[in-house]
């Protein structure tokens, strides 16, 4: 039997699988278990679940794309720039600006902000664009069936589906959504579905699919539901550096283990509006990692070799002017990456091929300048242009654990609060 199995795996794993292939209740133990209780709870018919299965088909991409999730391979930097392109700040806004009065609502009911709202529905499916194409059905069963990791799981979940279809009135083959099975604007699997959506539009169904209203409630009572804090920070600010003890402490985990004032005893500078007993992690991200957004254009990233008034000179900038703009030394320290910011008015009259330098690759990682006490000059030498990783420190708050319950990953959790920001602020402009 134990050989059966391994062989099974095997060809899975090689997807010898023909692209698809047709399956019955009868012959996987799992999906026998769920047709029982389904029967036994008056939910279905036996007969009624060997017809919907009868159509039901293995789909080998499906299987593929599980074993290589975007999150295990994407850098942050990556993952912003996936994430906050100027495309999708734009359809952010113009969701905002045709929802204002739901997300108002739901802000004001569920104590979740409207950006933050907007962020999540725009990171999951760009605004309802981009729901996927898998059958949930073909997708639920096929790893419930062929991912043994996961099995349970999936199994799980595909209970859930057949109630969530019930329950609603649906057609199980009509519903298409992601690989794993998540549908709609909020791409919620069916076990949130049932337990966390709303009809927030008040016409007596709950559609995620189709009522963007609906999914606007159903994202701001999920994170109500999952311990969010209403007028709490996501993450303080980025800190090029610690106190070291504090350093000691980083990690890159989703969750709050540290209270504020322990973190201050070791030397944290925590916001002053954090209270002493929030509980609070010290997550630590690569900076070399990110990209620089396209969206931004109001910087100019500091190549190797400038200094801080040639690059004033080339924008007809006051030297001073940009010395004051972007609080530096007498000396005018910058290190190779750094942001500096431009005045309103530069911003608006130079091409942008000449404000934002190549986007920062493998060979050109971010480097540390020397301590304004060792360098004698401002300039950036090639000789200085080895890697140095370079940490940003985060200190991350319940609501960034929140987030997080809705996709483990903190780049996730990252990307969902840079992009409300984004969005946020070119709405208010
Ligand atoms: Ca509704």
């Amino acid at each position: 039997m134990k050989k059966i199995v391994v062989i099974a795996l095997a060809v899975i794993a090689h997807g010898w699988w023909s692209q698809v292939a047709a399956i019955s209740l009868d012959d996987h133990a799992q999906l026998r278990a769920v047709a029982e209780e389904l029967v036994a709870q008056n939910y279905y018919s036996r007969a009624e679940l060997d017809a919907i299965f009868k159509d039901v088909e293995i789909q080998q991409s499906v299987l593929d794309a599980m074993m290589n999730p975007a999150e295990y391979r994407l850098t942050w930097g990556k993952y912003r720039k996936i994430f906050l392109g100027q495309e999708r700040i734009q359809q952010g806004v113009e969701f905002w600006q045709e929802h204002a009065e739901t997300l108002a609502r739901a802000e004001k009911e569920y104590g979740v902000p409207a950006s933050v709202i907007v962020a999540i529905i725009g990171v999951e499916t760009k605004f309802g664009r981009i729901v996927g194409k898998h059958k949930v059905l073909d997708s639920l069963t096929t790893l419930s069936v062929g991912y043994p990791r996961r099995s349970k799981f999936f199994t799980k979940e595909l209970k859930e589906f057949l109630l969530l279809a019930k329950e609603n009135n649906l057609d199980p083959h009509a519903i298409v959504g992601s690989y794993a099975g998540a549908v709609g604007y909020p791409q919620f699997i069916s076990s949130s579905y049932r337990h966390y959506a709303v009809d927030f539009s008040g016409d007596g169904v709950t559609d995620l699919m189709s009522q963007p209203v609906d999914a606007i409630g159903s994202v701001a009572n999920y994170l109500k539901r999952n311990g969010w804090q209403p007028g709490g920070a996501i993450t303080s600010t980025a800190h090029q550096k610690v106190a070291e003890p504090v350093a000691e402490l980083a990690n890159r985990n989703r969750k709050t283990p540290y209270i504020a004032a322990d973190l201050r005893k070791l030397g944290a500078e925590i916001g002053a509006s954090v209270a002493a007993n929030e509980r609070l992690n010290v997550l630590m991200l690569d900076a070399s990692e990110i990209v620089p957004d396209d969206d931004q254009r109001d910087y100019y990233i500091v190549r190797a070799g400038d200094t801080a008034c040639q690059i004033a000179e080339r924008f007809s900038v006051p030297c001073k002017q940009l010395f004051s703009l972007n609080k530096l030394n007498k000396r005018g320290t910058i290190y190779r990456g750094q942001r500096l910011k431009l005045p309103a008015s530069v911003v608006r009259n130079t091409p942008r091929s000449q404000r934002v330098s190549k986007p920062i690759t493998e060979s050109s990682k971010w480097v540390v300048s020397q301590p304004a006490a060792e360098s004698h000059s401002a300039q950036i030498g090639e000789s200085q242009s080895a890697y140095v990783p370079m940490p940003r420190y985060f200190y991350t708050h319940p609501n960034f654990y929140a987030i997080t319950e809705y996709n483990h990953s903190v780049l996730y959790a990252m990307a969902v609060h840079d992009l409300s920001v984004a969005i946020a602020r070119a709405y208010t402009n």
